[in-house]
């Protein structure tokens, strides 16, 4: 089974269920091609006001052939109805095959219609992971955490809370995170079910989506750019201030970005890359009056028709601010982050460079937020928090909903490679806060702490991040 995209929408039920972000009109070019170049088009007049952008980014892959798509070889579970191979474990291996929606042998059931049960699958290829889909053909919607399973003992939880397939037949349809990836690659999916609120929940099939190349997933800056016109002359606002990484901090009138010659009217800037990718994201960088892009033509490497994307969301979001077009799940996000990937920053990189930045957070600081928003994947919708950390400080993060009984605090501490150094979900049996304790900064760098609902959950929280300098040993 191959996909034209390496993440397919599966399961509009479980779409139904979540906060889903605002789908990307597009053209009707095609769609499963090399892109080399993105022209992104500002309308001006919306803010009268320069919407510089500082960097552009094309998110990709190196071939359309390295999504594997792969249905489980084998499968054994903590119980199973009957003692034949009728609702065995092994139902769940294979590509889906019950008809419809009923008690059927063809796909696996447990011991009892109430009991906690386990199902754990193993796969042909071990993948980078994107996604898993579980298929549900009789009483849906008892699914309570999904983890993936890596090396020996290793597991990472991909899911957790409450199962939205709650009519049948249903398709959980998990996305994992780009930032969630393992240390080692996935070979197998252990799922867990309550069917205490209801009656057999039978499980047919499960899919492992991933990459089987590391490496295939290419992020790349723009390399050139030219714009149709620019702010003054030499070499500040010029369309090139739109290429490499991210280099103009906080939000605010900067020469490291592009502007335009004017700040009202229309314009278009165009950013093309080194190595041309089937496209997963497009990430537009805006440090000054962000949210008035109103399009984005993604170029195609062959010189066809572009991809073309209006109905871009938000047009008042924050500064500074990333729009993220996520090509392969056709939505659109405004995220509040920027320093991410690596980028580097100019000058000293102290705490104070970041003090003017909206979303920081400083040692022995309490801020507060609110989660509103159940995410581009179930249990994470996010705020980012940034701040300067050095190699060997040591940090406690704490993370506790203010209101009665709804955010599930859900924590992580992330490297300024978008990688997760630590997580924490709850800091005690029974606790909904979470608490990261005595971790020590691997490296010195700009660190995210990104504050989340686990299990969808949402609500307004306090975060304290506590931090302890090497030297004061
Ligand atoms: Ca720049
Ligand atoms: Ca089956």
């Amino acid at each position: 089974m191959k996909s034209r995209w390496p993440y397919t929408i599966i399961g509009t039920l479980l779409v139904l269920a979540l906060n889903v972000p605002p789908l990307l009109s597009q053209n009707e070019a095609q769609d499963n091609k090399p892109v080399s170049g993105v022209r992104i088009t500002l309308d001006q007049t919306i803010t009268n006001g320069w919407n510089e952008i500082d960097a552009v980014e094309l998110v990709g892959l190196t071939t359309d052939e390295v999504v594997v798509r792969q249905w489980a070889i084998s499968a054994e579970a903590s119980s199973q109805y009957g003692s034949s191979s009728n609702w065995s474990p092994a139902q769940a291996t294979g590509a889906p095959d019950t008809a419809g929606c009923g008690d059927q042998a063809t796909a696996w059931a447990s011991a009892t219609s109430t009991g906690q049960d386990t199902l754990t699958l193993s796969y042909d290829t071990p993948v980078i992971p994107l996604e898993v889909n579980i298929y549900q053909t009789y009483h849906p919607g008892a699914i309570v955490r999904v983890e993936l399973l890596e090396g020996d003992s290793a597991t990472l939880t991909i899911f957790e809370g409450v199962d939205p397939a709650l009519y049948c037949p249903g398709v959980l349809s998990i996305r994992v995170r780009a930032e969630a990836h393992l240390e080692t690659l996935a070979y197998g999916v252990r799922i867990k079910i309550n069917q205490a609120e209801r009656s057999w929940t039978e499980i047919d099939a499960i899919e492992l989506v991933g990459l089987a190349e590391d490496g295939a997933l290419v992020r790349q800056w723009a390399g050139i750019a030219r714009a149709s016109s620019r702010y003054g002359s030499g070499d500040t606002w010029s369309p090139a201030r739109a290429t490499g990484a991210p280099d103009s901090l906080g939000c605010g009138d900067q020469s490291t970005a592009w502007a335009s010659a004017t700040a009202k009217g229309i314009d278009t800037l165009t950013a093309f890359f080194a190595k041309p990718v089937y496209p997963i994201e497009v990430n537009v960088y805006q440090n000054s009056q962000p949210g008035q892009i109103v399009r984005v033509d993604v170029l195609l490497a062959d010189g066809t028709p572009p991809l073309v994307f209006t109905d871009l969301g938000d047009l008042t979001p924050f500064c500074p601010n990333v729009l993220r077009l996520n090509l392969a799940r056709r939505e659109v996000l405004h995220m509040p982050m920027f320093w991410t990937n690596g980028a580097t920053i100019a000058g000293d990189p102290a705490q104070a460079i970041l003090s003017g930045y909206a979303n920081s957070i400083a040692y022995s600081q309490t801020v507060e937020g609110e989660i509103i928003d159940a995410g581009v994947r179930r249990g994470y919708g996010f705020d980012d928090w940034i701040f300067y950390g050095a190699i060997g400080d040591t940090l406690t993060i704490t993370m506790q909903g203010t209101q009665e009984g709804n955010l599930d605090s859900l924590v992580f501490l992330i490297d300024d490679t978008d990688k997760i150094i630590a997580r924490n979900d709850d800091a005690a049996p029974g606790s909904f806060d979470a608490t990261l304790a005595d971790i020590v900064l691997p490296s010195t760098g700009v660190y995210t702490i990104r504050a989340s609902g686990s299990g969808g959950s949402v609500g307004a929280y306090t975060l304290t991040l506590q931090g302890k300098p090497a030297e004061s040993d």
